[in-house]
């Protein structure tokens, strides 16, 4: 597989998944600093002209989220989600969604104050997002309870980002302890190195 990647960008969460499987992949070093992600080489696997993206064989395609589900799925054996008709696998696929879908929408709500319908925004609203999460998190040690997967990963990288190192969204305990949580992963330890050159 060819990882298409910027550093300090959204591409953490697809290196620290790269990381947990354990298998080899190729870094490809797109600097979205210097437009490299606007060139038409880039264009051809991802037209949104956004890190990450990934090439397996013929196949590309681009999406944090969906690279997690993706990878989850080619490398079984890395234990990164319940397998079809494991009952954990409904929350599974709920938290991977609930990412793009209701946590990215409500940083970027909470970072811009745009007021919004919460009846007609898909997300509801930001501070009912944020409490749906903590109360998720107050068990732990992860979303599934004791199965790490590959929703962590996309949840982690998100609360690392906004909550840790941008503080665009107020911490909590849960977060908190969360991240620490993740942060402790050899992976995400190595994806950190990786991204920081
Ligand atoms: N929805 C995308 C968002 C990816 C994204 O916004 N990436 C930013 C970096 S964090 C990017 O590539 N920006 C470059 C640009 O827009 O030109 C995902 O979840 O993967």
């Amino acid at each position: 597989m060819q990882l298409y990647w910027s550093p300090r960008t959204r591409s953490f969460s697809a290196l620290w998944l790269m990381e947990e499987t354990g298998q080899p992949y190729e870094r490809v070093l797109t600097d979205i600093s210097i437009g490299a992600q606007r060139k038409p080489e880039y264009l051809a696997v991802n037209p949104m002209g956004k890190v990450p993206a990934l090439r397996d064989g013929e196949a590309t395609l681009a999406e944090a989220a969906a690279i997690c589900a993706y990878v989850a799925e080619r490398y079984p054996q890395a234990g990164l989600a319940p397998p079809p008709g494991d009952p954990l696998r409904a929350k599974y696929l709920y938290w991977l969604f609930f990412v793009p879908g209701c946590i990215e929408p409500a940083m970027v709500q909470v970072a811009t104050k745009i007021e919004m319908n919460p009846i007609a925004a898909g997300w509801g609203d930001a501070q009912r997002v944020f409490d749906v999460l903590d109360a998720a998190l107050q068990k732990g040690p992860w979303i599934l309870g004791d199965n790490f997967s590959a929703a962590d990963i996309a949840i982690g990288s998100g609360l690392n980002f906004a909550v840790r190192l941008f503080k665009m969204v107020p911490s909590r305990p849960s977060f908190d302890a969360y991240i620490a949580r993740c942060m402790a992963r050899s992976a995400f330890q190595r994806a950190e190195q990786i991204a920081s050159g």
